[in-house]
């Protein structure tokens, strides 16, 4: 984006504010209204913008947060259409604010807003770059269940390992930051998954002035959480990336992670349709001799290890571009296509190893597989999931 780095004039009838707030939202109805009033109140005397980024949600929050706007005009709605994803929608929203520090938390009614206050003051004072609400100063409370607390801890305790900066609560969905060090992050930012604060934090290459505020979490005001178990995998994968300083981009590991298990379910019907299957008979291609029972065994490996790679991809990989309905049909049936090309090279090395090299059949279907699966990464990548829409601004 052209305004990205700046702040942007506004319209000349407002001055740019000092502080940027981003609620992202998904299904949030029932919460935003009261969430937006309460930090207006204790935002009161500090300049400051709030912008919804809102990815499509089915409910009214859309409704709510323009209603609210009529009568506050540092309300803003960003809504995206085609995209999911809380860290990519923080960005967005920092992206298009105007504030000089820039700041983010949930639109649940979780956060608690004498924190947020806190925060404001905090960072305003202008001798830190970066403030987090974090739950784990000196044992507090978490406001989480206890596996999401042992969990939260744990991703924690890796995370610390990626970290140039001794966060205690990297795992926090509420901070904010100076401009300058946003901007710092902002070329290198993933905008993987749901922990925006590991990404800025591993992304930027100063090393920041930062405080905290102690803080548990607050109740959810209606509505439902959105954390899963994918989010773990997202941190995982954006850990790697950062700790790979790139090498390994995040959307790779998570691809190469789905491959794993496409291997499985490969190898699974490898094995059954060897066992199982009989077609008999041979095909006589050119001078050489094809046996049926080789093609349709490392053939139905390949079709249904490939079906279950697009969906578990759609689903996790590309969840922030998930294909649905007819465009999910368009998109298996292009990634049949793309991985065809892989799929033969799997099967002609297949049977060339196995046949003309002499290699066991097993380790023959296997390699082969594995030296298509890259091809497949470049292929799905380029032609699958690749479709960006524009976002619409309300
Ligand atoms: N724009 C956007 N917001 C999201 C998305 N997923 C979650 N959120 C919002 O991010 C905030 C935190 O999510 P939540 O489900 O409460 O996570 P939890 O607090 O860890 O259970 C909430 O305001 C959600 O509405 C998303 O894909 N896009
Ligand atoms: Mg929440």
């Amino acid at each position: 984006m052209s305004d990205v780095g700046q702040r942007p004039a506004t319209d000349g009838a407002r001055p740019a504010p000092d502080l940027s707030l981003i609620i992202c939202t998904l299904n949030e109805g029932a919460a935003i209204r009261s969430v937006i009033d309460e930090i207006c109140t204790t935002l009161k005397g500090i300049s400051h913008e709030i912008i919804v980024v809102d990815d499509n949600s089915q409910d009214q929050t859309q409704s709510e947060v323009l209603d609210v706007a009529k009568s506050r005009p540092n309300v803003r709605l960003h809504v995206r259409y085609d995209e999911r994803g809380l860290s990519s929608a923080a960005i967005k929203g920092w992206d298009i604010a105007h504030g000089r520090y820039l700041g983010v938390m949930d639109g649940d009614g979780q956060h608690d807003p004498a924190a947020i206050r806190a925060l404001a003051e905090m960072i305003l004072k202008g001798d830190k770059d970066l403030v987090c609400v974090s739950r784990y100063i000196g044992g507090a409370d978490t406001g989480l269940s206890w596996f999401r607390d042992l969990g939260s801890k744990a991703a924690t305790a890796v995370t610390g390992m990626v970290l140039k900066v001794p966060l205690t609560d990297p795992m926090s969905g509420c901070f904010m930051m100076t401009r300058e060090y946003y901007m710092s992050a902002r070329p290198k930012l993933t905008g993987v998954g749901f922990k925006i604060l590991v990404d800025v934090a591993a992304s930027s290459s100063i090393k920041p002035r930062f405080g905290e505020i102690k803080a548990a979490l607050r109740q959810r005001q209606g509505g439902t959480s959105k954390l899963d178990i994918r989010v773990v995998l997202d941190l995982g994968a954006l850990l790697v990336e950062k700790a790979t300083k790139g090498f390994l981009p995040a959307r790779f590991v998570l691809f190469g992670g789905v491959g794993v298990t496409g291997v499985f379910v490969y190898m699974a019907v490898l094995i059954l349709s060897h066992e199982f299957l009989r077609v008999g008979g041979e095909l006589p291609v050119y001078r050489y001799t094809l046996y049926w029972d080789d093609i349709t065994n490392y053939g139905l490996a390949i079709w249904l290890s490939m079906t279950w790679n697009f969906f578990i991809n759609n689903s996790i990989t590309f969840r922030d571009k998930r294909l649905k309905g007819w465009a999910m049909i368009r998109g298996l049936f292009g990634f049949y296509f793309a991985c065809g090309v892989g799929a033969i090279l799997s099967l002609g090395l297949s049977i060339l190893m196995k046949q003309y090299l002499g290699v066991h059949w097993f380790v023959s279907g296997v390699s082969a597989a594995l030296l298509s699966g890259v091809w497949n990464y470049w292929a799905s990548t380029v032609l699958s999931w690749r479709q960006k829409k524009p976002t619409k601004k309300a």
